[in-house]
């Protein structure tokens, strides 16, 4: 790993596998959410288009969920890693939970998407939304039932990419944190890292799908990686 003096800017990448301790279902593990959904009919909007109904309730019971389960280890020590480092932080995550924020992190940019979020398919609006869509309830701005979940969906564009690709452009270190490296955008991030002279770490439960494009590579869960790494990072 480069020397940490010379570590100012840092960008970190997290996916499904940092919440996976706090008993948030994870993509492609066995039984996770897409072994019990075909992603085509509830995260494309061809699927929602086809079945609203099924794709509103996948979407309402996630964020049902979201209160049986709290931050884990992994999403604290992000949180107090934003508070004491003193060089620039990007906290960028594939994840529509809210742990990152009651883990304590103020600026997470959800590249994917929030389950906590509405938008409003007619006038574009969003809205901080708590409850379920399943009865079409009215947008608060233009009035009309046309509110979908505000997540990303396959062949739909990734949000504040440009954001995103400039902090990639400056980092000195890019960290990718529980995530297979299955899905683009995100998966090519590491590649953009490397092109602009950042070292790159991976912290993951088992070799992703990038693995090889990574100068470091620590496997274990991230309840026990991440508070190690946060701490080697301020301690500086
Ligand atoms: C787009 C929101 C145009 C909804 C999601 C290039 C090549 C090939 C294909 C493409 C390409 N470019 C675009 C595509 C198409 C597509 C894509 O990537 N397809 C894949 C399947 C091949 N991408 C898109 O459609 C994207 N849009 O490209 O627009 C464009 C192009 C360029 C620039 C701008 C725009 C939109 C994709 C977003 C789709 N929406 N989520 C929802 O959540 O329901 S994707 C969703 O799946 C997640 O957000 C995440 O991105 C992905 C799941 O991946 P992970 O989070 O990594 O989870 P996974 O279960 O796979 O892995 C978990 C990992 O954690 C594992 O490695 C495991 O070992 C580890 N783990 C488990 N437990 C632990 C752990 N690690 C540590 N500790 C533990 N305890």
């Amino acid at each position: 790993m480069a020397r940490m003096s010379k570590i100012r800017n840092i960008v970190i990448l997290t996916g499904a596998g940092i919440s996976a301790e706090s008993g948030v279902d994870t993509f492609r593990s066995a039984g996770g959410l897409w072994e019990q959904h075909r992603v085509e009919d509830v995260a494309t909007p061809e699927g929602f288009a086809r079945d609203p109904d099924l794709v509103l309730n996948f979407y309402d019971a996630r964020r049902a969920a979201l209160h049986n389960v709290e931050p884990n280890a992994a999403h604290r020590a992000l949180g107090r890693l934003e508070r004491e480092w003193d060089g620039r932080l990007l906290l960028v995550t594939q994840n529509v939970d809210d742990l990152h924020e009651r883990g304590g992190a103020t600026k997470v940019l959800h590249m994917h998407g929030e389950l906590g979020s509405a938008l409003c398919g007619q006038c574009d609006s969003r809205h901080r939304w708590g409850s379920s869509l399943i009865d079409r309830p009215p947008c608060p701005t233009c009035g009309m039932s046309a509110l979908r979940p505000d997540v990303v969906w396959f062949g739909e564009m990734p949000y504040q990419m440009d954001t995103i690709y400039a902090a990639l452009g400056q980092a000195d270190l890019f960290v990718s944190i529980g995530t297979s490296g299955a899905v683009y955008p995100a998966a090519g991030f590491v590649q953009e890292a490397k092109a602009a002279g950042a070292a790159t770490l991976e912290l993951n439960l088992e070799p992703s799908e990038g693995s090889h494009w990574f100068d470091e590579t620590r496997h274990g869960p991230a309840g026990e990686l991440v508070p190690e790494w946060v701490q080697e990072m301020l301690a500086g």
